[in-house]
């Protein structure tokens, strides 16, 4: 789910390959929302379900293993979902309840390291090389895992074990669901090289299309490319293909991370064209993260705002302040200014969604409790 790890990706850490093997093991929920959903009302059990909305406009967040043989998977608009298998289940989520279930899961990881490095609610990575039960095998204590949270949550986990987090994300998914699966050093340069590129993580849609010009299909054919041409090509991230292409990963496990964007976003019903429907569209939105900003004690420096057109172009435009944004209304007068500045809008308008990054804890909230989840 996430590419912002990737952008800890410095050149230092990258260069120097660490000599200490280290031990990480990478936990993911299976179909999380959708189990959460089958968990809690037997009558979607063994069924294709789909969490999600199931109007016009709505998309598919995640679908149960069932909907999936459809070939029904995350982002896919719920029309074409209910094209492709007729008896889908459409079910609203419950993000209070994932959220609860996520709490269950960071307190049975807690149990065996504070170097846990959440994700998203259902993922996170773990540095078990130092474990506060002594187990010197990864292994036992993904096995553990998985175990615990079967019987406290009900749900399965797929876990990943290997010396670093690219290959121990690769391994939580090549047994999915309910599975688990070991990349040792020895077996980590060829699981890499037979990888097709798209499975490799931090490769989206776009990044694979230009390596598929390049003639770059797999793990193989990226390895094969020198440090040069991909750092030619791909920029900074080049150094992190490169080296990834021979299972060397050094980007540590980041425990206490805080999020580098804070944003939120709404699709509307109905195309907006007019610049003061948009404005009354961009209130709940700013109320809601500001409300963020004022639980978490979190500010931000730049405010981006989102345009997403009815064909679904999407473009962002941004901007940054000297300080930090300091209260809701000068985060609305940044957003709606940015809008203006793309009006009239070419086509109808879909989605508006507005975003703070850049940063820092208030004072205040630094000096209590670090909040670090959001
Ligand atoms: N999610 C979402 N929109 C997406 C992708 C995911 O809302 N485009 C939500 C729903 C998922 C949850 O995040 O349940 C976790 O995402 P995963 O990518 O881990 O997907 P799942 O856990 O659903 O399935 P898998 O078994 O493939 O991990
Ligand atoms: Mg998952």
């Amino acid at each position: 789910m996430s590419t912002q790890d990737l952008s800890e990706t410095d050149d230092a850490n990258v260069r120097l390959p660490m000599t200490r093997q280290r031990k990480i093991i990478h936990v993911d929920m299976d179909a999380f929302y959708a189990a959460v959903e089958q968990r809690d009302n037997p009558d979607l059990r063994d069924k294709p379900v789909a969490v999600g909305g199931a109007s016009q406009r709505g998309v598919v967040a995640t679908a149960s293993y069932e909907a999936r043989k459809f070939g029904i998977h995350s982002a896919m608009p719920s029309v074409t979902a209910q094209r492709k298998c007729p008896e889908l289940i459409f079910v609203k989520p419950r993000f209070d309840v994932y959220r609860e279930v996520s709490r269950q899961i960071r307190g049975i990881l807690a149990q065996y390291t504070d170097v846990i490095e959440p994700v998203s609610l259902d993922e996170a990575y773990l540095d078990v090389t130092e474990n506060k039960r002594t187990i010197p095998v990864a292994t036992r204590i993904a096995e553990e895992i998985r175990a615990n949270i079967r019987v406290e949550t009900g749900l399965t986990a797929s876990a990943g074990v290997s010396y670093n987090k690219f290959l121990a994300k690769l391994a939580s998914d090549h047994r999915k669901p309910d599975g688990l699966f070991v990349i040792t050093p020895k077996m980590g340069p060829a699981f890499v090289e037979t990888l097709p590129i798209d499975k490799f993580h931090g490769v989206g849609p776009a990044t694979s299309t230009k390596m598929k010009r390049l003639e770059i299909a797999t793990g193989a054919d990226l390895k094969a490319q020198s440090l040069a041409f991909l750092q030619a090509h791909f920029g900074k991230i080049g150094a992190y293909y490169y080296w990834i292409a021979r299972g060397i990963d050094n980007r540590p496990v980041c425990p206490d991370r805080i999020r580098k964007s804070l944003g939120t976003e709404t699709t509307f019903f109905t195309d907006l064209t007019e610049l003061s429907a948009m404005h009354n569209a961009l209130q709940p939105i700013l109320d809601k993260l500001w409300h963020c900003c004022a639980a978490s004690g979190i500010r931000g420096r730049t405010v981006t705002q989102k345009v997403k057109f009815a064909d679904f172009q999407i473009i962002t435009r941004s901007r940054s302040v000297s300080l930090v944004v300091a209260s809701r209304d000068e985060l609305e007068w940044i957003s709606l200014d940015l809008l203006r500045s793309v009006m009239p809008a070419p086509k109808g308008v879909r989605l508006l969604g507005v975003a703070l990054s850049n940063l820092r804890l208030r004072p205040a909230a630094q000096a209590g409790q670090m909040i670090l989840e959001l």
